[in-house]
């Protein structure tokens, strides 16, 4: 039963890096990079513990989708890392925990599937995966290209430095709206090799597998919770109305999917100490992840 017994990510068995695993979770509980409220350091916990819902349908190593009428994760063999370990004001030696972390599952031939955390920890998680050739794929309300601030490294500059140091072949940022975007960011954006498809462009017309907007290859897919609607996810520390639902973030994951490999990814931004009563955050950031990990280990 999902009330009983030691929490991991959905019930499945803790990291053996020895034995032989498809995909690996990992936290990350990280939030000094917050530029509003904190709170997403106690996201991994959270997610964990809602994840656990999903331990009932777990019994057989697969689950069923009733809404796509087909299996998950069949025989998939997914494994809980924990998390890494942090300390407060130690950036750099946070980044090189982060990245080594992430770097010993990609040696174990798994796909890493990290929890955060803030939004600064996407870039030591893709820093990783340099030298991959990746197209990254980032899920937001905001486009994360702060230049503002004398650190580089907070939760709202991610974009940027992938962009600077070439991690990705090629960058689109997926759900932007709102007020909290600097227009001066998105003159900039303009000029860079990103592509941008706001929230309001996704809602009037879905990517299609076909669609020329994405590249082809291998994706690293970053979700921040607050691409979703706060209706939806209040559990975020910068929450932004006109965002979109479940269905249309499994539909563009689908569409990468059908475009490439996921070869990792990152749900970030669920902050537990904003979610309230019945943890729905924490409930959906569980969902992603199961979806993001069908669509990376389901691809025939
Ligand atoms: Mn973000």
């Amino acid at each position: 039963m999902p009330f009983v017994g030691i929490t991991t990510f959905a019930g499945y068995p803790l990291w053996q890096p020895d034995k032989k695993t498809d995909a690996v979770v990992l936290g990350i509980p990280y939030d000094e990079g917050t530029t509003y409220r904190p709170g997403a350091r106690f996201g991994p916990r959270a997610i964990r513990d809602a994840s656990m819902f999903y331990n009932y349908e777990r019994r057989e190593d697969r689950f069923y989708d009733a809404d796509r009428r087909r299996w998950m994760l069949s025989g998939k063999a997914v494994a809980d890392a924990g998390d890494v370990e942090i300390e407060p004001l130690s950036l750099k030696k946070n980044w090189k925990s982060i990245t080594e972390a992430v770097q010993s599952i990609l040696k174990a031939d798994a796909i890493p599937a990290v929890m955060g955390g803030d939004h600064s920890v996407t870039y030591p998680v893709v820093k990783a995966l340099a030298g991959a050739k990746l197209h990254y794929i980032h899920l937001d309300t905001h486009a994360d290209c702060d230049r503002i601030f004398e650190s580089k490294f907070t939760h709202g500059s991610p974009v940027v430095r992938i962009l600077e140091e070439g991690l990705a072949e090629s960058i689109t940022i997926i759900g932007v709206r709102g007020l909290t975007n600097s227009g001066r960011d998105f003159s900039w954006i303009n000029e860079q090799d990103v592509r941008v498809i706001t929230a309001r462009e996704l809602r009037d017309k879905p990517l299609k597998p076909s669609s020329d907007l994405l590249g082809e290859g291998d994706f690293y897919v970053s979700l921040d919770i607050d691409f979703f609607d706060p209706s939806a996810a209040p559990g975020t520390g910068t929450p932004e109305p006109g965002g979109l639902f479940f269905p249309d973030f499994s539909d563009v994951i689908q569409s990468i999917a059908s475009r490439g490999n996921i070869i990792a990814f990152d749900v970030v931004e669920v902050n537990p100490l904003l979610d309230g009563r019945g943890a729905i955050t924490a409930h959906l950031g569980a969902r992603c992840i199961l979806e993001l990990l069908s669509a990376a280990l389901d691809r025939p």
